[in-house]
C-alpha cells in the first residue's frame, strides 16, 4: 500500500523517539473518536519503544470512548498538576489538530516551554504548525496517518493499536460515508478485521452509548429545522433553554450538525449554538457540492471544505440573520 507519509519523515520520527524519553500526547479540545484513538494507537508504540509517555488533554474522554481507556490513563489537563510534567518531558505529539487556539491553555503552556512538537493532522494549514509537520489533508483521518506511521516503525499490532485506529477511521468517517472517505480508509479496516476487531461492540460503543438528554435534545432541534434558499439550505439552533429543559449538555450536541444533510436537496447545513457565555457557536456542513470553510472564515471560523466551524459574539437571534444572508453567496448562478 502506498502511503502519504515520506519515508524520510518515518525515519525522523524514528529518531525522535529513539533519542528521547519522555513524551507527552495531546490532541483537540472535544475530543473526538480520531484524536481520542490516534491517541491510544500512538502511545501503544511508544509503550512497545520502552518510552513514558503520558496522555494529556484538554477535556475529559466522552462516555462513549472511555472503552478506548479502560485503565484512564488519558488526563486532564490542569497547569498546576502538570506544569512539571511538561517542563520535563522531551516531546509533545499533537494529534489531529495544527491550530494553537483549539489546544486551549495547554497549547499557551507549551508554547512558553521548549518541548519539541511534532504533529500528526488531516486538517488544511496555511502555515507551518509545529517543529515537525506530517499533515496530509488527504487523509481520511489522523487514524490512517498513524497507521501508516506505526507500519513504517514496524510496530507490533496489538488488538488495542486495531481498536484504536479502527474507531478514528470510522468516526471521522461519518462510518465511511463521508467525502473523507477514501480507498486506504477501506483498505486500512479490512487489514483490522482480518486482525481480529470486533465492528459490531466498537459502534454499539461509539453510537449506541447515547443519553436519554441527548435523544430529548435531538427531537427539540430537528423538530426545528429551517430550510432557506430553495431548500439548499438547512438550519437549526440550540439554545441554552433547550439544553437546561432535556437535561443536556454541550457534549450531548455533538454530531447533531450532520443531521440535516440527510434531507433531500439540502446541500448545506448549519448549527447554531448558543453558549453559556451568550457567544455563538456556528457548524458548517456541506453534502460535498459547496465549500462551506470560506464562510466560516468570515465569521473568525475554518476547517476542512465540507465541515467547519467557527464561534461568534452574540445575540443568537443577530448571528442567525447575518449568516443565513452572507450564505445566499454560496448558490449564487449555482442552479439546483
Ligand atoms: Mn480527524
Amino acid at each position: 500500500m502506498s502511503g502519504l507519509i515520506q519515508p524520510d519523515q518515518i525515519a525522523r520520527i524514528d529518531r525522535i523517539i529513539d533519542k528521547y524519553a519522555n513524551f507527552i500526547i495531546t490532541t483537540h479540545v472535544n475530543p473526538d473518536g480520531d484524536g481520542l484513538g490516534s491517541e491510544v494507537a500512538f502511545a501503544e508504540l511508544l509503550r512497545q519503544r520502552k518510552k513514558t509517555f503520558s496522555i494529556i488533554n484538554n477535556n475529559p474522554v466522552p462516555e462513549n470512548y472511555r472503552f478506548l481507556d479502560p485503565n484512564q490513563q488519558m488526563e486532564v489537563f490542569n497547569k498546576d498538576r502538570h506544569i512539571e510534567l511538561l517542563t520535563s518531558a522531551d516531546v509533545l505529539f499533537i494529534l489531529d489538530i495544527s491550530d494553537w487556539g483549539r489546544l486551549r491553555e495547554l497549547g499557551e503552556l507549551v508554547r512558553e516551554l521548549s518541548l519539541k512538537t511534532v504533529c500528526i493532522d488531516h486538517h488544511p494549514v496555511q502555515e507551518p504548525f509545529a517543529d515537525v509537520d506530517i499533515i496530509y489533508p488527504e487523509a481520511s483521518s489522523t487514524g490512517e496517518l498513524i497507521y501508516e506511521l506505526l507500519k513504517g516503525l514496524n510496530a507490533r499490532f496489538t488488538q488495542r493499536i486495531c481498536e484504536a485506529i479502527y474507531t478514528a477511521i470510522l468516526t471521522d468517517t461519518g462510518s465511511f460515508r463521508f467525502t473523507n472517505t477514501n480507498p486506504a480508509a477501506h483498505r486500512i479496516v479490512a487489514e483490522l478485521l482480518e486482525a481480529g476487531i470486533n465492528p459490531q461492540k466498537i459502534y454499539s460503543n461509539v453510537y449506541e452509548n447515547q443519553s436519554l438528554a441527548r435523544v430529548k435534545l435531538m427531537a427539540r432541534v430537528l423538530g426545528g429545522i429551517q430550510l432557506e434558499y430553495d431548500g439548499r439550505l438547512a438550519w437549526m439552533k440550540i439554545t441554552q433553554q433547550m439544553l437546561k429543559e432535556t437535561g443536556a449538555t454541550l457534549k450531548d450536541t455533538e454530531g447533531l450538525a450532520d443531521f440535516p444533510r440527510s434531507i433531500a436537496g439540502v446541500e448545506v447545513a448549519l448549527l447554531f449554538m448558543e453558549l453559556e457565555d451568550g457567544k455563538v457557536k456556528i457548524s458548517f456542513r456541506s453534502k460535498g457540492n459547496v465549500v462551506i470553510n470560506g464562510l466560516a472564515k468570515e465569521f473568525n471560523g475554518g476547517g476542512h471544505a465540507f465541515a467547519a466551524g467557527a464561534s461568534t459574539d452574540g445575540p443568537l437571534d443577530t448571528v442567525i440573520p447575518n449568516v443565513l444572508q452572507r450564505a445566499a453567496a454560496l448558490f449564487e448562478n449555482r442552479p439546483a
